[in-house]
């Protein structure tokens, strides 16, 4: 999996809060009301650690710092563990911690320790990343269309959630064999009697996307035949797959983070139900 650096995360706090207002333009809701809405879940004063963990690559340079900012500009109360690890998980659990993150090189969690649901990064990213564009005003019924550019672990449950609110979804992979799967109608969850449709994006087609959604490590995958004026791109994936060329010369609105705002999706997986 693409790890993080310290210099993706250089701006990470600017970006959570730019991102706060520009979700709040796009959709009406602030970030934490918008994961709220998604999983009918509310905070209740929990108690967070944040674990940081020596396994693989090791730590990452602002990564449990960038964590920590997420929980507090949310108003949760958080704290970093003095050890990590195992002892970190012992120190955690004897604090009183409600709720644990933790990462190694394959996988980043939210663990609530009171009811034991668990929640992983990658499924909550996509899902957040998606929902904010589902949420958007859609001008008429035949709008629900969104173009998906990579089809990986972020964005299979991206394409889950438009398929969920009926969309009519273009699809593009590098991976020609994952393409072919998702387009075939395997690899991935399909809601009972979906309406959603999925079709592999044709560049040469001339479409035209309002909404585009994108979850690759790769720059420039967002090509210019597939924007419009005022396209609004939702991606998580790092490197931003549009360079700043295209992005001004048809007003895209980018919703981009590196780690908060996934991983304030996976807080409110992991809360209890209103
Ligand atoms: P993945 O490796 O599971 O999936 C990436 C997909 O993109 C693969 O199917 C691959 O074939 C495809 N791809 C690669 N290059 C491409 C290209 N040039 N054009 C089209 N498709 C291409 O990776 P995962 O876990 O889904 O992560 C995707 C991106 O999201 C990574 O950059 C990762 O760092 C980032 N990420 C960001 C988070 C955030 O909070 N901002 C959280 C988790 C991941
Ligand atoms: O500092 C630490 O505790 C490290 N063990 C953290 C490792 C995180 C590795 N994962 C990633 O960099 C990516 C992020 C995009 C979020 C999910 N995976
Ligand atoms: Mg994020």
């Amino acid at each position: 999996m693409a790890l993080l650096t310290p210099d993706d995360l250089q701006n990470m706090t600017d970006a959570l809060v730019e991102n706060d207002n520009l979700v709040c333009t796009l959709t009406g809701l602030s970030l934490d009301r918008l994961c709220a809405d998604i999983y009918k879940t509310e905070k209740k004063n929990e108690k967070i650690a944040i674990i940081p963990v020596t396994a693989g690559c090791g730590i990452i340079g602002r990564f449990s710092e960038s964590l920590l900012f997420t929980v507090q500009h949310f108003g949760m109360d958080g704290f970093i563990t003095k050890n990590t690890d195992i002892a970190g998980f012992y120190e955690a659990v004897t604090s009183g911690a409600d709720i644990i993150l933790m990462a190694d090189d394959l996988a980043f969690v939210a663990y609530n320790l009171k009811s034991q649901k668990i929640a992983h990064n990658q499924i909550c990213t996509g899902r957040v990343y998606a929902e904010i564009l589902c949420r958007m005003p859609t001008p008429d019924a035949a709008a629900k269309e969104v173009l998906v550019i990579g089809l990986g672990k972020v964005g299979t449950p991206a394409l889950e959630t438009f398929l969920d609110y009926g969309y009519s979804i273009s699809v593009f992979d590098a991976d020609s064999r994952r393409l072919n799967e998702v387009v075939g109608g395997s690899g991935y969850r399909c809601p009972p009697n979906s309406s959603g449709k999925i079709k592999k994006y044709d560049p040469n087609a001339g479409c035209k996307f309002d909404k585009i959604f994108e979850a690759t490590p790769a720059a420039d995958t967002v090509p210019e035949c597939c924007l419009t004026n005022g396209s609004v791109l939702s991606t998580p994936g790092i490197p931003c797959g549009l360079s700043k060329t295209l992005q001004e010369k048809y007003n895209v609105k980018i919703v981009q983070e590196p780690l908060g705002i996934g991983t304030l999706s996976m807080l409110y997986a992991v809360f209890d139900k209103k």
